[in-house]
């Protein structure tokens, strides 16, 4: 064991002993010096003390007050960050691939990576040179909820390029599911179901596909459907779909587990943008979820490529569908954290409609009209796209057109919606430039907390040193549980931070070893056993198998167990690596030199990699992740021996 195992206290602790105290004491009680919010255009100088007065501050050494889960849209990644200090704690692959894990390389996260792709997709990937897409669009992270509030189990996210809902654990943050959506195209929304718990994860395709696809169709749109989905999520199975008229853009469900909601910009059906902006009204689509699962059981629905599929379509008779009129190419879809009112942004037009979900019933009992709900549709400003929420009736929404955030109370809205003289409008903000989504601290969970703001801009243009045509895109923070909304943060990140949830800590509780027996190598686990291999002691196994080679080596900073293995040329060649250390942060890597062959060993993980060694000679391998004085020193020599002519 090493001596660092043995410290009683962690390096941390020590740290936060000094350093810690030393930034409290130049930071901290600076509430009484909020001076008002004249920090929009901030200099370096006075985000830092805007910063400071709204307690934001986070010192070298001290850990920021929450968790921050971020898409990275065409990265294809989930990002955690730290707010308030807004640092870039780390990234987890996903729809991509990465250098220095190895998703995309390992065995484990190929497996991953396609075991949920349909056939057909395997065929024309496999036609491009590809075994798995090698590029993502991942819009839209978010936890899953046990009653309403986030549990830390799982977090979900779509990818709009390929059609496919990821998992990744929230004990270990890592991707363990990866499913493609079959009938439907490009996932877009994606929500968990809030109440009872996260049984479903709702979402929906956002381009409209002839029905059937089998190129037969093109320029007929009445013969286009789109397709909406419930994943279940303790599986992640496809539990079934409704097909439904117009496409579908941004989904959320209520806080009762009865609906859910999809926004739809183009309920014309158009294939043009001429034709997709036409009508004044859109629409909001409605799931009855009761009804949904009541059919499904009187088996009221069509099988399509596996999948229980209900028609929903507008025009039919049926109890699982209403279409509810919103103007102009709504986008937006939020539900608030009061457990009634969903907020519709009307992109083209400068309205938040909101719904409020008790008055449904009524509408998919046939006793009133869909517009009925409607409850409020306070002009806003220009080009409104999301809505967060501060927990106490306050609602933030972005306006991209205008560059700016406004605050609107919803309360206030119904008032001036019932014709009372009142303006919902409490304050706006310029944002820098062209903001899409925002958050607040659990805004979108029965926890919704007034503390911090986040707004995420499209656009940088001259916020930052100039890098070249491609700039990055700006991210701003703010303060909003003083009277003011106060900027704390403005800063850069590449592309392209689409979607945040920000959350408590106490939510969850990573771990920061591997769970020796966990579920990610257990393939690995069962070839060992076969192989009469034990993978929790010192390994150094060179197995043969035909032309398969299988090599066991484990690894303790500074070694691997195997300094040197021998193979034959023609070999197809799997390296399983087990860290036997089992320390914080003790990381190892293995990277075949030249073979396009990299992948992280966490503590106590066992990681596989296969390749075909086809041409004689040695090679190095070494690992790649920093672990040790001798990091540099800890190699080891592949020798491939020439085939026997
Ligand atoms: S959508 S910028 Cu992909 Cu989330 Cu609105
Ligand atoms: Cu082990 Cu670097
Ligand atoms: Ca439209």
């Amino acid at each position: 064991m090493s001596e660092e195992k043995k410290l009683p206290i962690s390096r941390r602790a020590l740290l936060g002993a000094t350093a810690g105290s030393a930034a409290l004491a130049g930071t901290w009680g600076g509430r009484a010096m909020l001076t008002g919010g004249a920090v929009a255009g901030a200099t370096l100088a006075t985000a830092n003390s805007a910063r400071a007065a709204a307690g934001a501050e986070v010192g070298p050494g001290q850990l920021d007050e929450f968790y921050g889960f971020w898409s990275s849209g065409q990265c294809g990644e989930m990002r955690i960050l730290g707010v308030p200090s807004m640092r870039e704690l780390m990234r987890v692959p996903v729809f991509n691939t990465c250098s220095a894990t190895g998703w995309g390389i390992s065995n484990e996260s190929k497996k991953i990576l396609t075991e949920g792709l349909l056939p057909k997709t395997k065929e024309y990937l496999a036609a491009n040179g590809h075994e798995f897409p090698p590029n993502g669009d991942l819009h839209h992270p978010h936890m899953s909820f046990t009653e309403g509030k986030y549990d830390g189990r799982y977090l979900f996210m779509n990818d709009k390029a390929n059609t496919r809902v990821a998992r990744v654990r929230g004990d270990v943050m890592k991707c363990d599911k990866i499913i493609e959506i079959p009938n439907a195209k490009a996932i877009h929304g994606l929500r968990p179901q809030k109440w009872p718990r996260t049984n479903y994860v709702f979402c929906n395709g956002e381009d409209e596909v002839p029905m059937v696809n089998d190129g037969k169709i093109l320029d007929e749109p009445e013969k286009y459907v789109n397709f909406y989905t419930a994943i279940n999520a303790d599986e992640m199975t496809v539990a079934w779909q409704v097909m439904v008229t117009g496409n579908l853009d941004n989904t959320d469900c209520d806080y009762e587990g009865k609906y859910a909601f999809s926004t739809s910009y183009n309920s014309e059906m158009g294939m043009n943008l001429a034709d997709m902006t036409e009508a004044d009204m859109d629409h909001v689509v409605v799931f009855n979820i009761a009804e949904i699962e009541a059919g499904i059981a009187a088996g009221d629905f069509i099988e399509l490529n596996g999948v229980k599929v209900l028609d929903g379509r507008k025009g039919t008779t049926n109890k699982y569908t209403r279409y509810i009129p919103i103007p102009n190419n709504p986008h937006g879809c939020n539900m608030a954290p009061d457990k009634i009112h969903l907020c519709i942004a009307g992109k083209l037009s400068p309205t938040v409609s909101v719904i409020d979900v008790r008055k449904l019933e009524a509408v998919f009992n046939d006793e009133a009209e869909p517009r009925s709900v409607v409850v409020a549709e306070p002009e806003l400003g220009l080009g409104p796209l999301h809505t967060c929420f501060d927990g106490k009736g306050g609602a933030y929404t972005t306006l991209f057109l205008d560059s700016q955030v406004v605050k609107w109370s919803i309360a206030d809205a119904i008032k001036l919606y019932n014709g009372e003289d009142v303006d919902p409008i409490i304050t706006k903000k310029d944002v820098h430039y062209q903001p899409g989504h925002n958050s607040t601290v659990m805004g979108e969970t029965l926890d919704a907390s007034d503390k911090y703001y986040l707004t995420m801009n499209k656009f940088s243009k001259d916020r930052f040193l100039n890098v070249g045509p491609l700039k990055p895109e700006n991210e701003q923070l703010f303060a909003i549980d003083g009277d003011e909304m106060t900027l704390i943060h403005d800063g850069p990140t590449f592309a392209e931070p689409h979607d945040s949830i920000i959350v408590a800590p106490s939510k969850l509780n990573p771990k920061s070893v591997w769970d020796r027996n966990d579920p990610m190598w257990a393939d690995a686990r069962a070839q060992a056993e076969a192989d009469g291999v034990d993978l929790d002691d010192y390994q150094e196994e060179v197995i043969r198998d035909g032309n398969k080679v299988r090599v066991y080596m484990s690894s303790n900073a500074p070694n691997f167990s195997l300094e040197t293995f021998t193979v034959q040329q023609g070999d197809e060649v799997t390296v399983y690596v087990t860290n036997l250390d089992d320390i914080d942060d003790l990381t190892h890597g293995f990277t075949m030199g030249n073979h396009g062959v990299a992948m992280e060993i966490g503590p106590q993980a066992t990681s596989s990699v296969t390749f075909k060694a086809t041409q004689p000679g040695v090679y190095w391998y070494y690992c790649q992740w920093f672990c040790h004085a001798l990091h540099m020193e800890m190699r080891g020599r592949m020798f491939v021996e020439p085939k026997a002519s």
